[in-house]
């Protein structure tokens, strides 16, 4: 680590007042260029940590650059990682004020709830797929904290990967004989398709993500709790949005998710 708890703590709270004033701020590593990926996490957790001592609950964990795509686009070849609170949930058909964020984009994910821990290092996808309790087909909204969506890795992973909404659908489905990896999602906008994909775009499987997800926890000595709400990754490419947007999210087997921005 080269910063400070100090210095942790003021970035912690000044991207944090960036997230609920709805106000974009420049990358941190502009005024901190040593600061490295312990640095980085140890702000998201303050930043949870914070949020848990106002009062609020955790919700779960978010899986993060899960595409090639964007991992290409970041010149990084593993995935981040990021938590969710309760506040940032809404149910199916539910609004999102709009007001409430900087510039959000749509994307949607599946995801899961666990049956078992999952510990890594050397989680399999096969021990994931047995610890599935069910699967939700959900949406993530995301909305960086820095202007334009301009950050490298150590920035985004402090601003706890972009997380500021997430919407889950009303059906809940066993994943015994779902094909996660072929798992088709049509995403629309007002009516209209503006993205498709599979489930293998998260990591080649979106139970490779969850494995990732436990190695990448064991290595800071955590696991997986059982019950845990995670969302795996995008399917598509995120779509930007507007007040007044309605955005569905269409998953095979799953069945549908919908918000609206107020
Ligand atoms: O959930 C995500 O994949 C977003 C990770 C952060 C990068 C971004 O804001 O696009
Ligand atoms: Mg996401």
């Amino acid at each position: 680590m080269n910063l400070d708890q100090k210095t942790i703590s003021e970035l912690a709270q000044h991207l944090e007042a960036a997230e609920l004033n709805a106000s974009d701020v420049v990358k941190i590593t502009d005024a901190y260029p040593n600061m490295d990926y312990e640095d980085a996490y140890a702000i998201q957790y303050e930043i949870r940590k914070n949020k848990i001592n106002r009062g609020q609950k955790f919700a779960g964990l978010k899986m993060g650059l899960t595409s090639q795509a964007k991992m290409k686009q970041m010149g990084v070849d593993t995935p981040i990682f990021g938590f969710l609170m309760d506040y940032m949930g809404r149910g199916d058909g539910q609004e999102i004020i709009t007001k409430e964020l900087i510039h959000p984009k749509v994307e949607p994910e599946i995801a899961l709830v666990t049956s078992k821990e999952l510990r890594g290092p050397n989680c399999s996808v096969d021990d994931v797929l047995s610890a599935i309790d069910f699967l939700v087909p959900a949406m993530e909204i995301i909305d960086s904290r820095y202007r334009d969506f301009k950050f490298d890795l150590k920035s985004v992973i402090a601003d706890n990967t972009s997380s500021s909404r997430y919407v889950m659908g009303g059906k809940i489905t066993d994943v015994s004989g779902v094909d996660l990896e072929h798992l088709g999602v049509v995403l629309e906008k007002n009516g209209e398709v503006v993205a498709t994909g599979a489930g293998a775009a998260v990591l080649g499987h979106p139970a490779k993500s969850v494995a990732m997800l436990a190695d990448m926890l064991a290595s800071r000595g955590e696991t997986i709790p059982t019950g845990t709400f995670i969302m795996t990754g995008a399917i598509t490419e995120a779509i930007a949005v507007d007040v007044g947007d309605t955005v569905t999210a269409k998953f095979q087997h799953l069945g549908s998710v919908t918000t609206r921005f107020a």
